[in-house]
């Protein structure tokens, strides 16, 4: 690696809930906990696996595979019916707590996400540190586990991820980079389905290192721009950035104190504060919102949000700093309470493509 390269290292993190819809149903359902259970599907056999406990995978359970399979494999694996607005829930919660981190946020699916946390709201230098945060939040908001992997690109922070599951965390320093993908099979590495697979072993290569070592002009012969991608990836050059694929919902701004507060006076400065930067905000994007969200976490962690919704799309601060503060003083426990975490958010945007409600972002004259 050479020097000038340091700045260009991106500290990127894949996070992946553990056995997602099954350890929703087990959080809520105590008599699940411990058994093996499988989401989806029917106990007479009919319908696939979505997924199942660690416990039911024991039995070599897996996702996709027939109920009827699934029940022979154990006998007395428990069926659970899927409920979809509960994953949703704790999905969006999940997404909560990485926009809490970065906005550079690019969900997978309902329980995964990549993250660039090069930069990070919580200003932390390690990537270690900022997983620990996140799984730490997770658990705290969710009671769940969630597992993840840190690399400097996206594919080796996915793989990472899935190493040490369930509540896994692995960390692939950048100078580790090279050995970790060299002992890969090469159906780990990005872009390898099966078909890739068989058509590269055909070519002698096996694993990541096989991959790195073989002619890059003989790999593309065989595979066009695959090869000439996969050559990139062996050598851990994954060029993909993560994307936010979100229109965004809602604009916010939160502090962490640097100490508990008490008066609510001062509270209200903070949000006076947040107020205007979301209002800024909104503007910036010329999106008004209706709905003004105040949050707060008190010294203890438990963290409240109490909303407002105005008859009309705003982007004033004066506005949205009233909503908030009245907000505060008729719904909190703020002033009785100490606080540590106060945050102010405007959600319900006007879309960009109403134009007859772009007006009201206007400033008055
Ligand atoms: N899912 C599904 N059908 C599949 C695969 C997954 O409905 N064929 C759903 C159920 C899973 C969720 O998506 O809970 C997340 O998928 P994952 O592949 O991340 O699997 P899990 O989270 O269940 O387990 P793991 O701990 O291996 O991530
Ligand atoms: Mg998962």
């Amino acid at each position: 690696m050479h020097l000038e390269d340091i700045d260009l290292i991106r500290r990127i993190i894949h996070v992946d809930m553990d056995a997602f819809y099954a350890s929703v149903e087990q959080r809520d359902r105590p008599e699940l906990r411990g058994l093996p259970i499988v989401v989806g599907g029917n106990p007479d056999g009919r319908g696939v696996v979505a997924t199942c406990s660690y416990e039911a995978r024991a039995f070599g359970i897996r996702s996709a595979m027939p109920c009827s399979q699934a029940k022979r494999l154990c006998p007395n694996v428990v069926f659970v019916q899927t409920n979809m607005a509960k994953y949703k829930e704790a999905s969006r919660q999940i997404r909560d707590v990485f926009h809490e981190v970065t906005d550079l946020v690019e969900p997978l699916s309902l329980d995964e996400a990549y993250l660039d946390v090069t930069e990070n709201k919580l200003n932390l230098q390690y990537g270690r540190d900022v997983a620990k945060y996140i799984k730490a939040r997770i658990f705290e908001s969710t009671r769940l586990t969630a597992s993840a992997g840190v690399a400097p690109n996206k594919f080796v922070a996915k793989v990472a991820s899935d190493l040490r599951k369930p509540d896994g965390l692995v960390i692939i320093p950048p100078e580790q980079v090279a050995d970790f993908i060299a002992q890969l099979p090469v159906r780990k590495i990005w872009g390898v389905g099966p078909a890739t697979a068989k058509r590269l072993e055909l070519l002698g290569i096996r694993t990541g290192l096989e991959l790195r070592n073989f002619p890059p002009d003989r790999l593309q012969a065989h595979l066009g721009r695959t090869g000439r991608l996969l050559h990139r990836l062996a050598h851990g050059d994954d060029p993909r950035r993560v994307t936010p694929n979100r229109v965004a919902k809602s604009r916010g701004s939160e502090t962490t104190l640097n100490q508990d507060v008490i008066h609510i006076e001062a509270i209200e400065r903070i949000i006076q504060d947040q107020a205007r930067q979301v209002a800024a905000s909104l503007l910036s994007i010329k999106r008004p919102g209706k709905t003004v969200t105040l949050k707060l976490r008190y010294s203890d962690f438990e963290t409240i949000t109490r909303s407002r919704t105005l008859p009309s799309a705003t982007s004033s601060s004066e506005l949205i700093s009233e909503t908030a503060c009245h907000l505060l003083r008729t719904s909190t426990h703020a002033g009785e309470r100490p606080v540590r975490l106060v945050g102010v958010s405007v959600s319900g945007l006007l879309g960009a493509d109403d134009p007859e409600q772009l007006w009201l972002a206007l400033p008055l004259p």
